[in-house]
């Protein structure tokens, strides 16, 4: 059996990280090959081309063809996963507004190559930032491709919750289920520990509230600019291990007594207005997922939540032209 998987930006950090790990079979498992489009920007070609030469010379035996290309038509073809991970960055002086348009040409030009070229089954991870937004403009983009193929990542804030919180508790991260990150991939986010087990003790009877709201709450928020100040540079090997999970767990599924978080189309759940990329609990089973219903939700809970659904429309507003 092989599989063709899309990388954007692949001569990029995250993208450096990302396509060895899926060559040497980490997302598919041993008994799947790979073929690798990696797509990137004119300028960035030469680089991508190392990039190739070096997957080439691991000899992975997971690995079948890889392409590099700056044509978006070329690097979805027959695609039947996408990581889209190339995105214009933010640059001095640089609004959020305009941060948004760039990027929204970049995911509806995505988004139209996807419609015309891929497999129609694809499933496609948007990784590049403003990503829920990215992802509704990509998605809107492809009306041929159902809408819920469309996802962007909170994996990484969901796995940075349960560090956070085994940490805090001396557990094992594996121990830890039912960890939320509810909203958008933004300090707007909402990681709800509420409903969290930590073996089969609840997380609240073992943190308090101060902790949870002054601490928790903003560290997972935030732990994007902590990493900057550390490393001068932003989460990549991390981010790259969490669009892994995301992907894998999508298609693979997941174990059903635990949640992920993914942020997908709302379908009004919750209360969230219907279309926007939305990051919801989610349990995932034969290449499908569904929303995690009838969770009680506490005043500060809601309130949370619909913070960050306002920025989404906000978001959503600045780019309603390009869907
Ligand atoms: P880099 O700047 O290292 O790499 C981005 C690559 O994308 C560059 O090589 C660039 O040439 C390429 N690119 C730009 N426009 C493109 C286009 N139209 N088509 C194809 N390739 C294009 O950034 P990196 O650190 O890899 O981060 C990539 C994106 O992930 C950023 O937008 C970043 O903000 C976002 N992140 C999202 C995270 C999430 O949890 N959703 C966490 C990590 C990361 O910060």
């Amino acid at each position: 059996m092989s599989k063709t998987i899309t990388i954007t930006g692949a001569a990029g950090q995250i993208g450096y990280q990302l396509a060895f790990r899926i060559a040497s079979g980490q997302l598919l498992g041993s008994k799947t090959k790979v073929n690798l489009n990696l797509l990137e920007i004119t300028p960035a070609l030469e680089a991508l081309k190392g990039v190739a030469m070096e997957l080439q010379d691991c000899s992975f035996s997971t690995l079948g063809k890889v392409i590099t290309t700056d044509d978006p038509s070329i690097a979805f073809g027959d695609s039947n996963f996408a990581f889209l991970v190339g995105a214009k960055p933010r640059g001095p002086g640089m609004e959020r507004s305009d941060l948004l348009i760039e990027n929204a040409q970049i995911f509806s030009a995505q988004g139209k190559a996807i419609n015309d070229n891929a497999d129609q089954n694809i499933k496609v991870l948007v990784v590049g930032n403003p990503a829920n937004t990215n992802a509704l403009i990509a998605a809107s983009n492809a009306p041929d491709v159902d809408s819920r193929s469309f996802s962007a990542m909170m994996r990484l804030d969901h796995n940075r919750a349960i560090a956070q919180l085994a940490t805090k508790t001396g557990s094992h991260s594996s121990e830890i289920k039912k960890v939320v990150i509810w909203g958008n991939h933004s300090t707007t986010q909402y990681p709800d520990i509420t409903h969290a087990l930590i073996g089969s003790q609840k997380a609240t009877d073992l943190v308090d509230q101060d902790w949870i709201r002054n601490e928790f709450i903003p560290r997972v928020q935030n732990r994007g600019a902590e990493i900057i100040k550390a490393r001068g540079l932003s989460s990549a090997a991390s981010a790259a291990s969490a669009a892994i999970d995301h992907m894998r767990d999508w298609e693979l599924g997941n174990s059903q007594d635990n949640w992920l978080s993914m942020a997908i189309p709302s379908d009004g759940s919750y209360g969230i207005s219907e279309g926007i990329m939305f990051s919801y609990p989610i349990l995932s089973s034969g290449g499908d997922y569904s929303i995690v219903q009838g969770l009680d939700l506490d005043e500060f809970s809601l309130k949370s939540i619909k913070a960050s659904e306002k920025e989404l429309l906000e978001e959503r507003e600045a780019i309603k032209h390009l869907l």
